[in-house]
């Protein structure tokens, strides 16, 4: 198949590869429970807490909102605190994928494996930590799913999150590709941001928790990857052209 001059698919994971937002809510909310804490996240408000990425950011912004006196006296005490219910939400949401609770979205599974045949190099660029991705892709998959992709790049090694452009730099440099020979696969508005300011052109997939994000900029916005076909993708890239990088 002709991919033009389409030479790599950089994957988003939450609510691109698979929709796992519920599953991370269900996880905090344990991990709150198990910290004794009178938190609880409902939908409504756990999609307004998801313009903050990251999930120890998150938690740190709403404890904010929540505390707004909140006096921070040992910063080391209280990073401390949020690593430990972060951890403990971690081992709730890896359980649960584990258990089934988290399905690939539809043609993401096809389309990786179309890309791979064809030569493509495919890629991760994720603001969540290498164990959620290794069981979700380990479920779906199988135990070598790490072979389709040539670059992961996630919250360990890139700490600066959507949108700021970090992880999708990264994972550029590390392709050794110039972000016009790339096409990023989004879900939401802090991503799309992120991957426009790397300078790559971005196909947002959106979702039950994204459907009210400006997409402005993205190349299209499909309800999902269902009927969407490797050629299709690269005749969208063809079409667009090279995207300036914004990155200092
Ligand atoms: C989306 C995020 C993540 C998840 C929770 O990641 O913002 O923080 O909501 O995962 P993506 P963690 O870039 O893949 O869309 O708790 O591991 O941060
Ligand atoms: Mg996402």
């Amino acid at each position: 198949m002709n991919t033009a001059g389409l030479q790599a698919l950089i994957f988003d994971v939450d609510g691109t590869l698979a929709d796992t937002e519920l599953a991370h809510l269900a996880a905090f909310n344990e991990a709150f429970a198990q910290e004794s804490l009178p938190w609880r996240w409902d939908v409504p408000l756990y999609t307004r807490l998801l313009e903050v990425s990251g999930g120890k950011e998150r938690i740190t912004y709403y404890w904010r909102q929540v505390q707004p006196d909140l006096k921070i006296i040992d910063n080391a005490a209280f990073t401390e605190i949020v690593q430990r219910i972060h951890d403990q939400k971690t081992a709730a949401y890896e359980r649960m994928v584990n258990n089934g609770a988290v399905r690939l979205r539809p043609g993401v599974l096809k389309l990786i494996e179309q890309a791979h045949d064809e030569g493509l190099r495919l890629a991760i660029a994720t603001t969540t930590s290498p164990v959620n991705i290794s069981a979700l892709l380990r479920c779906a998959m199988g135990p070598d799913w790490a072979r389709f992709f040539v670059v992961i790049e996630d919250a360990s090694t890139a700490p600066r999150k959507k949108p700021h452009p970090q992880v999708y730099l990264q994972t550029l440099s590390r392709l050794k590709l110039p972000a016009a020979a790339c096409l990023a696969i989004e879900d939401s508005a802090n991503g799309l941001r992120a991957a426009a300011a790397a300078g790559l052109p971005t196909i947002i997939t959106q979702n039950s928790f994204t459907g009210h994000h400006d997409f402005s900029g993205a190349l299209c916005v499909l309800p999902d990857l269902a009927g969407c076909t490797l050629a299709q993708l690269a005749g969208m890239h063809a079409a667009a052209g090279p995207k300036k990088s914004t990155a200092r």
